[in-house]
């Protein structure tokens, strides 16, 4: 037992993180043309400057790496120079901000592929979900397998992306190995059937995350790179015959790397924390840095969870959409205002940049 609280600072690499609350990667769908964040962009992540470290929506390291409509990218100079007017807005409101870096592999849909192409994944096996393309929902297309001398130009596209976003102002990059996209698709055994170095056993599985990984600390150095994983997640088709073993193996790895902060998404992403058995603190345990831990927390839950020493940070999903200040909120215990599903995906300010802070909500 400790008496630590969700409200005192926390040294994560060279950042000092004003509270252990975490705003977690919130796909929006609300890049502007080129795929390039916008003046609103910047006003959202501003707005909510105030949470211990922001971790930006998912940000594509290529155009292949593209699976739903309109979400930002950070390999073009447009680009960079979109996400410096966010980094430059947070700074200035006193924030600190990752950008969370992903290829979707399999989860994407020909029209959102160079020149309509098939999207690419481990093996040739569709995934059975939907994303979000022409405005609606489709099928995911059917993808085609990587060949092997392909892989090293993936490594370099997450490579240059973590280049590309520290010249864009950000504090780090979280690498997004979970939720059923490219890197967890090699991780998993329900996509993955390869019979290469890239396939097969649990140290073949994790191959492409981990040279990823090693490729992006040492293109910006440890201190400022995140590792997101889920290891029992099932969304986006995704199974795996024995996520134990899997997961421990990589934390172990994960903690020779050095990285700052592995992000784990506990149970069911978005849906509920019991989903299989997974044993959190045995893969905690082989992970020295910072635990993140992510899904359906509530301030009860993250501060028993805190006492018990079972993780470092928090991260906060969709109240955080909802509540720019959430911080404030959960610190005074004020209430929380409730979110609109319906202005999640896509569209302009409303529900994205509208949603008042309290004393904004006072003074009108
Ligand atoms: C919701 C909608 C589209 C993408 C994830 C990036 O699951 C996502 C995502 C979430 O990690």
């Amino acid at each position: 037992m400790t008496n630590r609280t969700l409200f005192d600072a926390f040294r994560l690499g060279n950042l000092t993180l004003p509270n252990r609350i975490v705003m977690a990667p919130l796909t929006r769908n609300r890049a502007g043309k080129g795929l390039v964040p916008t003046e609103l962009t910047a006003t959202y992540y501003r707005q909510r400057a105030s949470a211990g470290l922001i971790i930006t929506e998912a940000t594509q390291v290529s155009e292949q790496a593209q699976g739903y409509q309109d979400t930002p990218g950070l390999y073009t100079q447009a680009q960079i120079d979109g996400w410096r007017r966010v980094t430059d807005a947070v700074h200035a409101d006193g924030g600190r901000i990752f950008v969370q870096l992903w290829h979707v592999g399999r989860i994407s849909h020909v029209d959102l592929q160079p020149g309509g192409a098939a999207p690419v994944a481990p093996s040739a096996i569709r995934a059975q979900t939907q994303t979000f393309v022409n405005n609606g929902f489709a099928e995911v297309s059917e993808p085609r397998a990587l060949a092997l001398d392909e892989l090293p130009g993936i490594v370099n596209d997450f490579r240059q992306a973590a280049a590309n976003a520290i010249a864009a102002g950000f504090d780090g990059v979280e690498i997004h190995g979970a939720n059923g996209y490219l890197l967890e698709q090699f991780i998993k055994d329900g996509a993955n059937q390869r019979s290469d170095a890239y396939g097969g056993s649990i140290e073949n599985r994790a191959r492409l995350l981990l040279e990823v990984t090693a490729a992006v600390a040492n293109e910006i150095g440890a201190d400022r790179t995140g590792v997101r994983l889920s290891p029992v997640s099932p969304v986006n088709d995704m199974t795996c015959s024995d996520p134990q073993s899997q997961y421990n193996y990589i934390a172990e790895r994960l903690n020779e790397l050095g990285v700052v902060y592995l992000h784990v998404v506990e149970g069911a992403t978005g849906g509920p924390r019991q989903v299989a058995p997974f044993d959190y603190a045995a893969l905690r345990s082989r992970f020295h840095q910072t635990y993140l831990a992510n899904n359906g927390y509530d301030l009860e839950l993250a501060s028993s969870r805190l006492t018990e020493g079972q993780a470092d940070l928090f991260a906060f999903g969709r109240p955080f959409i909802s509540n720019p200040d959430l911080i404030a909120r959960l610190k005074t215990g004020a209430p929380l205002a409730a979110i609109n599903p319906a202005t999640l995906y896509g569209g302009g300010a409303e529900g994205y940049t509208d949603y008042p802070a309290l004393a904004d909500a006072h003074a009108q």
